[in-house]
């Protein structure tokens, strides 16, 4: 049963960042699609309702580059949910064309050669097409690309059943709301790899309990958003759910489905559920494991043979011999001899990170100015506000020249002096060039008070090239931090080839942090790297790598990655006050030679 949609402004965003890929994947020129990408920005950022705003006639007042079209594709998806446009686009669009644009390196343009020449329609065509060579007989293509395309399609066909967190999350809270807020539930909680905060999860679990199963089932196979049932019993219920995805800076918009497990329990069956159903497998085999040795069984409803009653998870853990564990840590590499000698770190929260340093303003690409940016940091709570705009040699991002960063400092000096509750640092995301070497000079340099150093451009360099020139920007004494280690993008694209255990090795030895870049399409550090670092003592920094005020928020997903990669407050850089930062970051000059 297919409910109309409530279109809030993400949903119409995520439709007008539709359009603009269709109409790409279509051949309209660039310039068109390009205006619904804009016009999705711009509602992703606006603070009204938008279909408010549109009902009222006064969208255009908010935002005023919206043509006739455009407006009458608002006006049909805030009065019907849909849009004749969109529509049209999508049935004269195979799938596989967008699936075919989560490949890396082929965009809209290269789409439509292979469909025009070689009549390819999906992802197994289009293998076939490279396994035969006919790819790299096409004009622009060439056997080096054949090649990637090829093993892009085994990484988007392994990788796209998941789902990334952000949006399931999004999806799981919303839903576990519901469940809670249906008469007669008392708990209900997310379990799965959601809870556990994974960086990409399969299906969103819940497990509640309720006066009536059969009622809570019967509504919750019936929500807005289901799209069809995909299994119904007494006391348990799995359903496909479809929304529109989010929109954000690297993702492609769409459609988006995942499953959602219902489960529910009898009360006294509750905190066993939850802590199966959380796992993981690894962990639960751990616990099951501790209550054979204690002549138990654990189960998912009960722990057979134990006398106590068990109210919550603790009770479990506690009678088991263990400190209680966060489904965070539940990953079965040692969480439980850890909580047998009472060695669990106390992990980092959201609440202790007191500010961030990669962000990005209208300056090069951000979607915000710099003084937006600080006011929506210090509505979110943060002390400070680091700038990491592009350095120059990165055009297609506006990167700022020298005179445009002094300019920025002058910005910077006279909005400190303004502003209240909030300071600002002079930074900046400085290219790696493919050598090693930095996009500005030492003079310049040693005027920001830290450096977030990326690669951004030539991703094809061997692993030990990649390695060197990562290495040798560590060794440089006015690198603060390392940006995005491995340019991954989640469910899209692999890191480059990098030795990164070497990497980190020279981040220890040279002091340098390297950054979880917490945007929800990278989490880069991933967790695993993250816990690895943390082994080697390299000291880590959260960066949300903001491009708009909205995207600040995003830190608390790379606290997820810390948590998962058990790091404390003292473990993360930016737990540290405004006052501290401003200190170390002043000592780290001074030890520079200059
Ligand atoms: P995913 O793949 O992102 O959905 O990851 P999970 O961990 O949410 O996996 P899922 O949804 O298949 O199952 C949820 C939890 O239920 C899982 O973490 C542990 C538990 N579970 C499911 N099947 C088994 C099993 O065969 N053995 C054990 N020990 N636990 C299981
Ligand atoms: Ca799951
Ligand atoms: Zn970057």
């Amino acid at each position: 049963m297919l409910v109309q949609p409530i279109m809030d402004n993400a949903s119409l965003a995520g439709a007008f960042e539709e359009i603009a890929t269709l109409k790409e994947l279509q051949g309209e020129d660039g310039f068109r699609s390009q205006a619904y990408r804009n016009t999705a920005r711009r509602l992703e950022t606006l603070t009204q309702d938008a279909a408010e705003l549109v009902r009222t006639g006064t969208i255009k007042d908010q935002i005023s580059s919206l043509g006739k079209s455009q407006l009458e594709v608002l006006g049909q998806l805030v009065s019907q949910g849909s849009s004749d446009l969109l529509n049209d686009l999508r049935a004269r669009t195979p799938p596989g064309h967008l699936q075919m644009l989560k490949i890396a390196g082929i965009g809209p343009k290269k789409v439509r050669a292979l469909f025009q020449e070689l009549g390819v329609t999906t992802l197994p065509e289009l293998a076939s097409a490279c396994e035969t060579g006919k790819v790299a007989a096409l004009k622009g293509f060439g056997a080096k690309t054949q090649a990637k395309i090829l093993e892009g399609i085994a990484f988007v066909t392994t990788s796209g059943q998941r789902v990334r967190l952000d949006q399931a999350l999004f999806l799981a809270t919303a839903l576990l709301t519901r469940v809670r807020e249906f008469p007669g539930v008392s708990r209900a909680e997310l379990a799965g790899s959601v809870r556990r905060r994974r960086e990409t999860v399969k299906d969103i679990d819940i497990v509640a309990t309720a006066e009536s199963p059969t009622e809570l089932i019967a509504a919750f196979v019936s929500w807005p958003g289901v799209r069809s049932i995909a299994g119904q019993g007494e006391t348990k219920a799995s359903v496909v759910l479809e929304a529109e995805s989010s929109t954000g800076r690297l993702s492609l918009g769409g459609r988006l489905t995942i499953n959602a497990d219902l489960r529910v329990v009898s009360p006294s069956q509750f905190p066993f559920a939850l802590n199966y159903f959380t796992g993981s497998k690894e962990h639960n085999v751990l616990l099951r494991q501790r209550a054979q040795a204690r002549g138990w069984r654990l189960n998912e409803y009960e722990l057979e043979g134990h006398t106590e009653i068990c109210t919550d998870e603790a009770d479990i853990y506690k009678a088991l011999g263990l400190a209680y564990v966060e489904p965070e840590m539940r990953e079965g590499t040692g969480e439980d001899s850890a909580a047998e000698a009472g060695k669990l770190p106390s992990l980092v929260k959201s609440s202790d990170i007191r500010g961030v340093f990669h962000n990005h303003t209208t300056a090069s690409d951000g979607a915000d100015t710099l003084e937006a940016m600080a006011l929506a940091a210090r509505e979110l709570g943060l002390e400070y506000l680091g700038i990491g705009d592009h350095s120059q040699s990165l055009t297609v991002a506006n990167g700022l020249t020298p005179d445009r960063v002094r300019q920025q400092w002058n910005e910077i000096d006279a909005l400190n002096a303004r502003l209240k509750g909030i300071t600002l640092l002079k930074g900046t995301e400085c290219d790696i060039l493919p050598d090693g070497s930095l996009d500005f000079d030492d003079a310049l340099l040693a005027g920001f008070d830290y450096v977030v150093a990326s690669v951004h451009t030539h991703f094809g360099q061997t692993r030990e090239e990649m390695t060197e020139r990562i290495c040798r920007a560590l060794e440089h004494p006015m690198v603060t931090m390392l940006g995005h280690a491995t340019g991954r993008l989640l469910l899209r694209r692999d890191a480059y080839a990098v030795d990164l255990e070497a990497v980190m090795k020279t981040a220890a030895r040279t002091g340098t942090m390297i950054e979880i870049n917490a945007n929800p399409m990278r989490l880069d550090l991933d967790w695993v790297h993250c816990r690895r670092a943390r082994e080697l003592g390299v000291l880590l920094v959260i960066n949300p790598d903001a491009h708009s005020r909205e995207e600040l928020a995003y830190f608390t997903h790379g606290v997820d990655v810390a948590r998962r990669a058990w790091l404390t407050a003292a473990e993360v850089y930016n737990t540290k006050s405004v006052q501290e930062v401003l200190a170390d970051l002043a000592l780290r000059r001074k030890q520079q030679p200059v």
